[in-house]
């Protein structure tokens, strides 16, 4: 028997990249069955860009600022991912909401990490405002990625406490370092199957995820699933 292609993903990002390094390292290290296909950012000072190169992986610049609307910018993304045909498109710290075109181009397809326990925090600042609100618990949430912005349904989540002279930026590099683990591990699953949206919903060996996905706490993975 012909061995199956590799699950192929593009990615999307804006800025440093650390969650597209975590994806890298994953598959270098087998522990992600996945090939990068194509790295896509909206800013051409982007670290991540230089990551992908790194490691060899396509790069595409589409600078949001050239386009005259939203819909342009999306198209010459989309254009671009008709081209190179990945199985996924991952978003990692992309910061543009995209337009319902877009999204229903590939839906059941497009997944986004977002920085809170989704539906706490949608948008933008999250650590700051997990802080505000004295929340003692905070983490990241994958999900897939409908029109209703961070409003998608939830795949996975993983939590870290917050402790009492918690600043933003310390909350930052906690939650982050769960992102990092998180997210190969989505893929993952994905990428075997075992995970996919069915009519709007996430289903994971054959049985429907509910109440915000799969739980994990920091340092917890082994355990695999939080009752
Ligand atoms: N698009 C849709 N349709 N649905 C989602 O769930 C999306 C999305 C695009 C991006 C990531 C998201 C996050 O994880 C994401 C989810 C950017 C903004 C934002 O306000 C909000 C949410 C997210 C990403 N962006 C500003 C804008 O006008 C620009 C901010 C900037 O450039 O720094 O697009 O939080
Ligand atoms: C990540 O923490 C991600 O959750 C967040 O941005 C960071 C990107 O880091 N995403 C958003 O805030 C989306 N609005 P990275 O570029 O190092 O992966």
């Amino acid at each position: 028997m012909p061995a199956s292609p590799t699950f192929s993903i593009a990615v999307l990002i804006s800025g440093n990249g650390s969650n597209l390094q975590a994806i890298i390292d994953a598959i270098k290290n087998n522990e992600l069955d996945a090939t990068i296909k194509l790295v896509i950012s909206n800013r051409q000072n982007a670290k991540g860009l230089d990551r992908a190169k790194e490691a060899g992986i396509p790069t595409l610049l589409v600078d949001h600022t050239l386009y005259l609307n939203r819909e342009e910018f999306d198209q010459a993304m989309l254009d671009a991912l008709t081209r190179y045909q990945p199985d996924l498109v991952v978003l990692a710290g992309f910061m543009r909401i995209l337009s319902a075109k877009f999204v229903s181009a590939l839906c059941g397809k497009l997944i986004n990490i977002h920085p809170s326990l989704l539906p706490l925090h949608k948008g933008t600042h999250t650590h700051k405002r997990a802080l505000e609100a004295n929340d003692s618990i905070h983490g990241c949430s994958i999900h897939y990625v409908t029109k209703e912005l961070d409003g998608g349904p939830v795949i996975a989540q993983s939590q870290v406490p917050i402790y009492p002279n918690d600043t933003e930026e310390l909350l930052a590099v906690r939650v982050q370092k769960e992102e990092h683990r998180l997210y190969p591990l989505c893929i993952g699953l994905i990428a075997k199957k075992k995970l996919e949206l069915v009519d709007g919903a996430p289903v994971l060996d054959k049985q429907p995820l509910t109440n915000g996905g799969i739980k994990f706490r920091q340092s917890n993975y082994d355990t695999y699933y939080l009752k």
